[in-house]
């Protein structure tokens, strides 16, 4: 419907300037996220970063190897679900889009890159970040953000170091995400001393945690961890409340949107919930007032404040395409170097560069708390 909308749209601007419409080649670049379902205003966020970037190249204008280009934006839903995420990826590539930005969950971008790959199709994950999806040998494969590794051994050393736990439980949520991002803050719990006193598994779909909560609060945890999102997390606070578990409460970037805190209601205390964004701009960057900028041309656009990783989503449009540009093709076989090669790309997350995996280089991370109902900054980590 939207892919058709633009191009009504682009014909009658091209009409109403006098321009033929046929002179501009029309680049197809999908975006995929769950735009249903129980996350589907995490897909809708990042959407709306795809919307944005394209709507803005599009208005300044693109060329392509000396020609004028249209870029169109194909938007798809996986539903956070592995097996939609790979009928999507298949669909795309029969598309022959030039590229994909997507997807947000690890659990469907992982199954889909083998796929993106098989059709030499560039794929730029903004919120991916379970570690395997760049590991795999692809070279189609890129990451805007840090991976589990770098979130679950924070906050794992958070709990113990900063946070002080002394008795630390851990749930997961199963998906690939979820369960990564688990592990990794284990280890790093134990590798700071702490220990962990209770292991505890959920899924994407549940609502009801009173087993799982009961058997923490017998183990008397003081810190709990979460592997999964805020759809989850949101119930889970409020459980944890109505039986009275004052526990500090952990998660990474999954948890830590602008939804959680609506979904939590008045369950979560100040200073209670700690999550880390995959990404970060420290204080005084340069980088802060673009970031600022994009929210602000976010809010008027959607009437929405950013989630999490829609500022991601719109630097993946724009790096892709200028890479596009550089290399004076469209064809993922010209310009899938030059993405490759991508270095200092300024960004509204900041400087954008990868390493020989496809990982942004130097990856941040931000630490947030809540605190007054809202998601504070703590401190942004490399
Ligand atoms: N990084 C959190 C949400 C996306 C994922 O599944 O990795």
């Amino acid at each position: 419907m939207l892919m058709k909308l633009k191009t009504v749209a682009a014909a009658a601007i091209a009409l109403s300037t006098g321009m033929a419409f046929a002179q501009n080649a029309v680049v197809t670049i999908a975006h995929v996220g769950p735009t249903s379902g129980a996350i589907a205003h995490l897909g809708k966020d990042n959407e709306n970063g795809a919307i944005l970037a394209v709507e803005e190249l599009n208005a300044a204008g693109v060329t392509i190897g000396g020609k004028k280009v249209t870029l169109k934006l194909m938007t798809e839903d996986d539903a956070a679900d592995p097996k939609q995420g790979t009928a999507v990826a298949q669909k795309l590539a029969d598309a022959k889009v030039a590229g994909v930005i997507g997807h947000l969950n690890s659990g469907t971008t992982i199954p889909a890159s083998s796929i993106y790959s098989e059709a030499g199709i560039p794929q730029v994950s903004p919120s991916a970040t379970n570690p395997k999806y760049t590991r795999q040998g692809f070279k189609t494969a890129f990451r805007l953000v840090a991976d589990d590794a770098q979130l679950g051994g924070t906050l794992g050393k958070y709990a113990v170091s900063t946070l002080k736990g002394k008795a630390i439980a851990v749930i997961d949520d199963r998906t690939a995400y979820g369960q990564g991002v688990a592990q990794e803050f284990t280890k790093a719990v134990k590798a700071a001393g702490g220990n962990v006193v209770a292991t505890e598994f959920t899924t994407d779909k549940a609502t009801d945690f009173n087993a799982i909560l009961t058997t923490i609060k017998g183990k008397k945890a003081d810190v709990v961890f979460f592997g999964g999102m805020d759809a989850v997390a949101g119930p889970m606070l409020r459980q944890m409340k109505s039986l009275g578990i004052n526990a500090k409460f952990l998660g990474g970037d999954g948890i830590c949107s602008t939804e959680l805190v609506k979904l939590a209601g008045d369950a979560v205390a100040d200073n209670q919930v700690f999550c880390a964004e995959a990404g970060g701009i420290e204080a005084g960057s340069p980088f802060e007032k673009a970031r600022a900028d994009f929210d602000k041309k976010f809010k008027a656009k959607f009437n929405a404040d950013v989630q999490v990783y829609a500022p991601y989503v719109y630097d993946g449009v724009k790096v892709m395409v200028a890479a596009m540009v550089k290399a004076g093709s469209s064809d993922p076989a010209k310009y899938l170097p030059v993405l490759a090669a991508t270095k200092d790309f300024k960004g509204v997350t900041g400087n954008i560069s990868f390493d020989n995996k496809g990982d942004i280089l130097n990856g941040a991370l931000t630490l947030k708390t809540v605190k007054g109902g809202k998601l504070e900054k703590v401190s942004v980590i490399r």
